[in-house]
């Protein structure tokens, strides 16, 4: 199972603890569904399994850590830490789990930081269950990194808006049941005239215009929004809100995925363990030459690294800071590129082994590539970084 010494840092909590262990309770308790996997690359192979991840975590109270508890979840507000060790330890196991846990808490965290009660209501306990799948809908074509370049419009008509425009590289896209949808309502210019709209996927207009295939099967497509009338009632939070919406969500998702990065690097090193004990090489075990030691005492560094910006992050929001997005930037650029290479290394212990289809090496060097990109590019976390530095400096 690896190292779980962290968990005695002053970060947690015993309750804390008690997750950690129950979770992996569950994990051994449901050994045949976490190794499952998507039967080929293709863009929809991984929705049966999806939903079927959803349901189960549901059922058995994980997605409660993913909502507030007024609406059906485990803590009063989102908890960063529990979120990151439920991600972490899903992520060391199965990364499809980890994704479809991590989904519902994107793409309803809106709602539950900025929605209103009639929102929260209609959205949150049934995304606790699992009985409703949540998608965040912020990239187009032309904007990902800069989210201020947002151009789908959302024009008022009515007691409604009507929503026109196309997002892209959208998680759950095609097995969702709602998308969060950021749009251009003119308030201002650029960053500031942004809002953020609950749209039902069975709204008339909303289209999947296309399924995205990708390296690490997961469901994911373009949509298309072609005179997508919503009420106002589904806006979350205030008319021109929308870029402080995202980010502060993005703000406790962001460690999140440094969390995830971390459980894949944790099952790198533990499978690159397991080469150096049992393979013989010269007459000896692998793990006797300099040169292997030498890669597992920088893994092991790394992910120690790796899991002190990550839980630092967390409870630093945990604690009551409004805004993290330099803790939580540091701790996404680092996990991610750290466990990138965590896993390289891996793959280079395992050898031929490590590059043939379908060995956890493999299977790891293939779902980590995608955590350096999306939730923010790593150039994009630096940029974060950077700037605050800049700011405080003046
Ligand atoms: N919480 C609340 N407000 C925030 C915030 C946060 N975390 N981050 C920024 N803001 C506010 C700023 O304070 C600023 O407010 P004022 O207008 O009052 O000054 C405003 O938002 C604009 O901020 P900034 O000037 O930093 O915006 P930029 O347009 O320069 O964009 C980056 C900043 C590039 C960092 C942002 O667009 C970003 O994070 N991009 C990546 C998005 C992403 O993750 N995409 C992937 C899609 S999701 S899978």
């Amino acid at each position: 199972m690896g190292d779980r010494g962290f968990l005695d840092w002053p970060f947690f909590e015993d309750r804390h603890r008690r997750l950690a262990e129950a979770l992996e309770a569950w994990c051994a308790a449901n050994r045949d569904l976490l190794a499952a996997r998507p039967a080929s690359l293709e863009a929809t192979a991984a929705d049966a399994l999806c939903r079927e991840l959803v349901v189960r975590l549901g059922a058995d109270g994980w997605l409660r850590h993913c909502v507030p508890a007024a609406w059906g979840g485990a803590g009063r507000e989102l908890e960063v830490r529990s979120l990151c060790l439920v991600r972490e330890t899903l992520a060391r196991h199965s990364a499809l789990a980890d994704f479809a846990f991590a989904m519902q808490g994107l793409g309803s965290g809106p709602v539950s930081l900025f929605g209103g009660e009639d929102l929260r209501s209609r959205a949150l306990p049934a995304v606790a269950r699992g009985e409703r799948i949540a998608a965040f809908a912020l990239s187009e074509p032309e904007a990902g990194s800069d989210v201020a370049a947002v151009a789908t419009t959302a024009t008022r008509d009515g007691d409604g808006f009507v929503i026109e425009g196309e997002k892209t590289w959208i998680s759950n896209g095609g097995i969702a049941d709602h998308y969060i949808v950021f749009a251009r309502t003119g308030e201002g210019p650029g960053h500031r005239g942004l809002s953020a709209f609950l749209v039902e996927a069975d709204t008339p207009g909303l289209e999947i215009a296309e399924r995205i295939a990708t390296m690490a099967p997961h469901p994911l497509a373009r949509l298309g929004l072609r005179g997508c009338r919503v009420p106002a009632d589904r806006l979350v939070g205030e008319p021109g809100q929308g870029f402080e919406v995202a980010m502060a969500t993005l703000d406790v998702f962001r460690p999140t995925v440094g969390a995830a990065a971390l459980g894949m690097a944790r099952a790198a090193l533990d499978a690159a363990l397991v080469r150096a004990r049992e393979r013989r090489l010269f007459g000896a075990p692998l793990g006797d030459l300099q040169m292997v030691q030498a890669k597992l005492a920088d893994m092991a560094t790394a992910i120690d690294a790796a899991a002190l910006l990550v839980y630092r992050a967390a409870w630093e929001k945990d604690r009551g800071t409004p805004r993290i997005s330099r803790e939580a930037s540091m701790a996404k650029l680092f996990a991610t590129e750290a466990a990138q290479r965590v896993i390289d290394e891996a793959v280079q212990i395992w050898g031929g082994l490590g590059v043939t289809l379908g060995s956890r090496v493999e299977e790891l060097y293939r779902e980590i590539r995608a955590l350096r990109i999306y939730e923010g590019a790593s150039e994009i976390q630096r940029v974060v970084i950077a700037r605050q530095l800049l700011k405080t400096a003046g």
